[in-house]
């Protein structure tokens, strides 16, 4: 099972090929609305104004509203690619931008609003991720939900996963809606952005998907993740504090009647236990700011940059779908190879219940 996409942000479309996907799953296009409203630009006044109506045309793969099997295209194309400083930033470097690496590697640049660099690319992760979500729901009940668990400084007082749905955010924290409001709406006026941490659980995997050695789940999980736009770190489970714990207090107990705790995130050995699996993404703040800044161009001259344009002053708001979509993705293919592998998911193992999410 794989996937791929192409197209850039302000090309005429981007697009995805999803390969390996069995046959008989119910699409349509319907079924993308959501999650891709979830991740869009312009739908707050607190990430880029850009306005997408993100429509979702499936191109082949599915005949009468079910997958046939053979690759799987879908297409979105773009409708509000306009950007007015094509020219003034084609040859210059943004600080912390991957224009300057792709000129590096390709000796050639895509200057229109990003292009393949762009988070426009992370539409289609999400289109694909609704068909993994789908899938992993109706066989396996495997739910897979994000929630933003910090912006900057700011860390939630608690926990509830049934209101995060309900703010611009993701925020699991209703009561402190107000205050990332105004928070994010004095970062907008100042020009300048914020990094974020996007946590995902995913409840119902039953133990046994993941592979031992080479292509551990957890290994997966990281590889896929950091793949996003603005990744610079993944944890699983306890992650980084795991450095200041004691063996005796990391360990997590088992009884008869499941797991004491879950410091493993749900994975062991590469391989899922049955407990909710538990990872956490950290994003860099947006690279592309208003505030100038000393660089250089791609003749070696210092230039001031000042980006303009519509773009997100915290791109970790949005990605909480985009992070989703990958725990998804990655968890259908270990399914599925986990069925080629050892036969039906799940069943030849006991199964020792796990904490509840978040646990
Ligand atoms: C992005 C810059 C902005 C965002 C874009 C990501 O686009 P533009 O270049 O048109 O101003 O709007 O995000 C999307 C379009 C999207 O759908 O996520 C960037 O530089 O990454």
């Amino acid at each position: 099972f794989s996937v791929t996409t192409f197209g850039e942000s302000h090309g005429p479309a981007i697009g995805c090929v999803i390969d390996g996907c069995p046959p008989g799953i119910a699409i349509a296009p319907d079924d993308f609305r959501h999650d891709l409203d979830r991740r869009a630009t312009g739908r707050t006044r607190h990430t880029s104004q850009r306005n997408e109506s993100d429509e979702v045309e499936i191109l082949s793969g599915v005949y009468e509203s079910v997958t046939t099997g053979t690759p799987i295209a879908l297409l979105i194309r773009n409708t509000d690619q306009r950007s007015k400083d094509y020219a003034k930033i084609a040859e210059q470097f943004r600080p912390g931008h991957a224009d300057y690496t792709y000129w590096q590697k390709y000796g050639i640049r895509d200057p229109r609003g990003g292009g393949r660099s762009s988070a426009r690319e992370t539409t289609m992760r999400v289109a694909a991720g609704v068909i993994a979500k789908k899938w992993l729901a109706q066989h396996f009940g495997v739910r897979v939900q994000g929630f933003l668990s910090q912006i900057g400084e700011i860390v939630p007082h608690g926990i509830d996963l049934s209101v995060i749905e309900d703010n611009p955010f993701f925020w699991p924290d209703a009561h402190q809606v107000g205050e990332l409001e105004q928070y994010m709406d004095a970062l907008r006026k100042s020009g300048d952005s914020v990094g974020a941490r996007v946590d995902v659980v995913a409840t119902g995997l039953p133990p046994g998907w993941g592979e031992p050695i080479y292509g551990k789940l957890d290994g997966e999980l990281a590889s896929a993740l950091m793949s996003i736009n603005a990744v610079k770190g993944v944890e699983i489970g306890d992650g980084f504090a795991v450095v200041a714990q004691k063996g005796s207090e990391h360990r997590d107990h088992m009884a008869p009647g499941g797991f004491a705790s879950n410091h493993a995130g749900g994975i062991l050995g590469g391989i899922s236990t049955g407990q909710p699996l538990r990872c956490s993404v950290a994003f860099k703040p947006t690279s592309s700011l208003r505030l100038p800044v000393d660089s250089l161009d791609v003749h070696g001259n210092v230039v001031e940059v000042v980006t303009t344009g519509r773009h997100d002053p915290c791109v970790g708001i949005r990605a909480t779908p985009i992070c989703e979509a990958m725990v998804a993705l990655v968890l259908m293919d270990q399914a599925l190879r986990h069925r080629a592998q050892c036969g039906d998911v799940g069943s030849v193992t006991p199964r020792i219940p796990g904490s509840e999410p978040g646990g």
